[in-house]
């Protein structure tokens, strides 16, 4: 792989980019492939990495419908953590959060992962007991949290508000000091060209539109570009899965909803660690660009809007004002939406389907940013082996059928 040095980019700077080498190739796609990746997001394109790099498959082809990490993945607010419940969850998302701790040496790209902490605040007796259950639960499976009482939350958040009169006191936190946020488009990025330097086909523009299944088998993706085949596809289409499914006469019980994210003018660093708050659906971290970046709850209803609508926006501002009353003197920049999938127990499919060679990895709701690396390894594993790999055991499409749910809306619950 092609190293960068300081000079490259002066360079580039001053001949305006033209002599910019490109990070990726853009082939014309070929007739036929050995796996087929749906889905260019940051799932899609680690799980073609892990493909090439650790299963020794490399004629792959990753189709995306749009521009890379134009879903979700560029669209979210890049909190990692892995503090859920269930030892299930446990499993594949502390799995993730070791490759977070080495990813930008595997990939030699920077995907400035900081790990700033993420604190949960608790504001009623319930959150408590959801926190110290929480807590509990990860302790158990060594995954290290802390809890902190309402004046150690001060101490470590100083311009929060621990006032007791308000709507939604703060009555004390949970803590995961390795859990932090990346820069999202840079993991699109550093996938893509790892990827592409071990000879995945990225095919950007190119919509899957159907799939050509013979007697139950895969035969490969019809597409805006026109056939291509292979017998096995992986389809990682965020806020899409169903619609995908559906090509495939599957009906995945899963709900597509916009979540909406907002960010401020950029503003001198103040507020450095991350804070969510479940009961009243705001959360907060500053980017490195000095920008405040707040997320919201979903959209009540279905939805394919990549906008949202205005209440939970209202919703979250204020919340934000009485948590941190200096932001009434902020102002919003901008606000986007994501189309975002959800399950009912809130844990993401990693699975085999009734169609041979046909994969889903999906359903990661407002939560799977945190995911990619582990969530692409796995994955990546299910496909070349054709069996699950163990952390994404639990986590089959049978589990709907037999009722071994892998519940999470509470850990998940700050965006659902
Ligand atoms: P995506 O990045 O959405 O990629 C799927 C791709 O599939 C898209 O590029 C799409 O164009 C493509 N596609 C769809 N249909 C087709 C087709 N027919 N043919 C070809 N291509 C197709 N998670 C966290 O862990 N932490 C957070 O702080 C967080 N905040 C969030 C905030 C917001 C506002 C949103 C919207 C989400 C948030 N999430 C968060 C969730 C997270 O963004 C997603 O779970 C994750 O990015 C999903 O990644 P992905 O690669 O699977 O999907
Ligand atoms: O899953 O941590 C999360 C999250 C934060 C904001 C949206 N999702």
């Amino acid at each position: 792989m092609k190293k960068y040095s300081v000079f490259s980019l002066v360079r580039n700077a001053l001949d305006y980019h033209r002599n910019w080498q490109q990070a990726w190739r853009s082939p014309a796609p070929k007739s036929a492939y050995d796996v087929i990746v749906v889905g260019g997001g940051g799932h899609g394109l680690a799980t073609a990495y892990y493909l090439a790099k650790e299963c020794g498959i490399t004629n792959v082809a990753v189709i995306e419908k749009g521009w890379l990490g134009g879903g979700n993945t560029g669209r979210n607010t890049t909190i990692i953590r892995a503090n859920y419940l269930q030892d299930e969850s446990t499993g594949i998302y502390a799995h993730a959060l070791d490759l977070w701790d080495t990813l930008s040496t595997e990939l030699n790209y920077n995907v400035m992962f900081s790990k700033r902490g993420v604190l949960h605040l608790a504001h009623n007796q319930h959150d408590l007991k959801e926190l110290a259950r929480r807590h509990n639960a990860n302790r158990m499976m060594a995954n290290e949290l802390e809890f902190l009482t309402p004046e150690q939350v001060k101490a470590f958040v100083p311009i929060i508000n621990i006032s007791p009169d308000v709507r939604y006191p703060v009555l004390g936190g949970s803590l995961q000091r390795r859990a932090g946020v990346a820069r999202h488009d840079a993991v699109a990025w550093g996938y893509a060209r790892a990827a592409d330097s071990l000879g995945v086909d990225i095919i950007q523009n190119c919509e899957v539109t159907g799939f050509r299944i013979e007697q139950g088998q895969m035969k490969g993706v019809e597409t805006t570009r026109g056939f291509i085949a292979s017998p096995k596809v992986g389809c990682v289409a965020a806020g899409h899965s169903s619609v995908l499914g559906a090509m495939a006469g599957l009906r995945l019980p899963i709900e597509s909803h916009p979540l909406q994210a907002l960010v401020s003018e950029p503003l001198k660093p103040f507020f450095d660690t991350v804070v969510m708050s479940n009961t009243v659906h705001v959360y907060v971290s500053q980017s490195d660009k000095g920008e405040l970046v707040m997320g919201a709850g979903i959209d009540a209803y279905n939805g394919y809007s990549q906008r949202g609508s205005l209440p939970p926006i209202e919703h979250l501002l204020s919340a934000a004002m009485e948590l941190y009353p200096v932001f009434s003197r902020v102002r919003v920049l901008r606000k986007w939406g994501g189309i975002v999938d959800i399950c009912p127990d809130a844990s993401p499919l990693i699975t085999k389907t009734p169609v041979q060679g046909l994969y889903f990895n999906c359903g990661w709701g407002t939560g799977g940013f945190k995911a990619t690396p582990g969530s692409g390894h796995v994955f990546a594993h299910t496909i070349a082996r054709d069996d699950p790999h163990p952390l994404a055991a639990a986590f089959r499409l049978e589990r709907f059928a037999t009722g071994n749910l892998v519940d999470e809306n509470l850990a998940a619950a700050v965006a659902h």
